[in-house]
């Protein structure tokens, strides 16, 4: 047996000490690899927080990894060595340090599947054991189902866990609390917001970096308070357990537009990067519950994001293969508009979640599904353009979690795998759960005429331009029963209304 080294790759979000290619491998021996890279940084335009987050964490995680006694080449993004991909780099640590073969962790893209099997160096790509699931327990459950209801794929994960369970019965007796869980927004939040961490001389240091390479890339840099190790992370995880998590559930749906957190976590960055175990997320949510701390909707309905929503969109996305974010499955062809990448629109509720869009990298989910993908969606906007905005702008976006969210929940581009019905709404819904109505220059009331609410005129245009495909659907016959239901004159107002809107949308007008 050659006693050559091996190189250990470990990616920018698999920043772990458990990750599975770690595991696999020999401190005496190996040589870990880790490489800020352009082809990673800029496959979409990556907003700068997130990048700048990425390289910190992984600054600091190759000096923890050296402190433990690990040999690690690391490549920052400006050493003129730097080859700018994930292959070239093992290729030139390779000759370096004689290394034949590479341990990796399966990344989360197919893109870099595929880059790291055509590399030419033979390269072992070990599971992620970091989920709940893997790909053949996911595809056992998915096998002969003619729908892949995450609902009934969520409570086989609450079994396995045994979170919330007494025996084999769901704790309060019923496996979902949503219902309780889609309260309008409050007027005052209790809740300060996520723990912000202030740059130490690591994090500045990469700031200065990402400013001066990817400053032009929508999105403010600053003020950047993300943490950056999983001591910090943890910490978040304790302020969202104390402060936020007993109304998590509560307000999950609702929208403020001087609140951009509302009760949520902002916790998805630090464990789809590795700094946070999803398990000792769920762990403290359910430890909260069993002390009296936060009721049992916040915490099922918290769990239930975790162990259910996240692991079954993996699923689906390696489930469906490499051909998943260029599905399109009602034709949509329109161009993103423009104003999705400077918030400049007159729809109060689009510039508010797309200003703190530019200046989060976070949006929480109702805004991302019913603002922003509404949007999209009820325009006919092509979606591997939506997928590619979505994967670029949030800061806890990669392919394997963004893809079906945005191309299956959002945009139902996959044709029905993730979601039973589009998720489209009129201004009505927004009005309720938000204030982004008020102040708006357009009226929500309004159905037609000057000033009537855009979401109002494209929801019924988006609902008649796919008669064909829904009006059978039994949970959207109530829509079409009620367009039908509207006289003559107005259904026809309504979609010239809408066509006007659009032609105002196509030729770049302010809307
Ligand atoms: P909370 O609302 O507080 O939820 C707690 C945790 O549950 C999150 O941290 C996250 O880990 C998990 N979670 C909740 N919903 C989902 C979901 N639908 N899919 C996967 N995990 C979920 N999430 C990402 O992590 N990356 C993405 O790129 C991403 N893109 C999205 C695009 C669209 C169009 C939509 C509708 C949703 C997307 N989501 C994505 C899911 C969800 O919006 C985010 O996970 C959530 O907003 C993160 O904020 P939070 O930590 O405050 O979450
Ligand atoms: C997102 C990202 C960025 C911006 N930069 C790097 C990088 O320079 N080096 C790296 O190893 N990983 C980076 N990543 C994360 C990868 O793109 C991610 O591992 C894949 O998309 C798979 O999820
Ligand atoms: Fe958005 Fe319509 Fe409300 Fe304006 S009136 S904020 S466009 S939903």
């Amino acid at each position: 047996m050659s006693n050559a080294p091996r190189l250990i790759l470990i990616l920018g979000d698999q920043l772990t000490e458990d990750i599975a290619a770690l595991a696999e491998a020999d401190m005496k021996r190996d040589v870990v690899v880790m490489a800020e890279v352009a082809d990673e940084a800029s496959y979409v335009p990556h907003h700068p927080k997130k990048i700048a987050f990425l390289f910190a964490a992984m600054r600091k995680f190759a000096q923890r990894l050296e402190r433990v006694g690990w040999r690690v080449v690391y490549t920052r993004l400006d050493d003129a060595e730097n080859s700018g991909s994930i292959p070239g780099e093992l290729l030139r640590r390779a000759e370096e340090t004689g290394a034949q073969e590479v341990i990796a962790t399966e990344p989360g893209e197919w893109r870099l599947i595929a880059a790291l099997e055509d590399c030419p160096l033979p390269v072992h790509q070990m599971p992620d054991t970091r989920f709940l699931a893997s790909h053949s327990e996911f595809d056992a459950w998915a096998e002969g189902r003619k729908q892949l209801r995450m609902e009934y794929f969520y409570r086989d994960m609450r079994r396995k866990t045994g979170y919330l369970m007494q025996g084999d019965k769901p704790v309060g007796g019923k496996w979902n609390y949503d219902h309780d869980n889609r309260k309008p927004a409050p007027d005052a939040i209790t809740f300060d917001g996520p723990l912000r961490f202030d740059p130490d001389a690591v994090v500045q240091e990469v700031l200065d970096l990402v400013e001066a390479r990817f400053g032009g890339n929508f999105g403010a840099l600053h003020p950047f308070w993300f943490a950056t190790d999983p001591a910090q992370a943890r910490q978040a995880l304790d302020q969202f357990i104390t402060y936020a998590l007993p109304k998590f559930g509560d307000y999950q749906d609702a929208m403020l537009s001087e609140n951009r957190f509302l009760y949520h976590a902002v916790l998805s960055m630090y464990i789809n990067a590795g700094l946070l175990d999803w398990r000792d997320a769920c762990d403290a949510a359910e430890s909260a519950y069993k002390a009296g701390a936060a009721p049992l909707n916040a915490v099922e309905g918290f769990i239930r994001q975790v162990i259910g929503w996240r692991e079954y969109m993996r699923g689906i996305y390696f489930r469906e293969g490499s051909d998943y974010t260029t599905r399109n499955a009602l034709a949509h062809d329109a161009e993103l508009p423009e104003f999705y990448w400077d918030a400049e629109t007159d729809m109060r509720c689009l510039s508010k979640a797309l200003a703190q869009t530019r200046d989060e990298a976070y949006a929480h989910h109702i805004q991302r599904l019913m603002v922003t993908g509404n949007f999209a969606l009820l325009v006919g906007v092509d979606p591997h353009q939506v997928h590619e905005w979505y994967l670029a702008v949030y800061a806890d976006a990669y392919e394997w979690v963004e893809a079906p969210n945005v191309i299956g929940m959002s945009q139902f581009a996959d044709g029905g795998v993730v979601g039973s019905k589009p998720y489209i709404s009129s201004g009505a819904y927004i009005d309720r759960m938000s204030d982004y109505c008020k102040g708006c220059a357009y009226e929500v009331k309004q159905k037609t005429g000057e000033g009537a609410c855009p979401f109002n005129l494209l929801y019924w245009h988006f609902l008649i331009r796919h008669r064909e495909r829904f009006e059978k659907n039994p949970r959207m016959a109530q829509m079409y029963r009620t367009f039908d239901r509207m006289n003559e004159d107005r259904r026809e107002t309504v979609l010239q209304e809408a066509d006007h809107f659009l032609d105002k949308l196509s030729s770049k007008q302010r809307v």
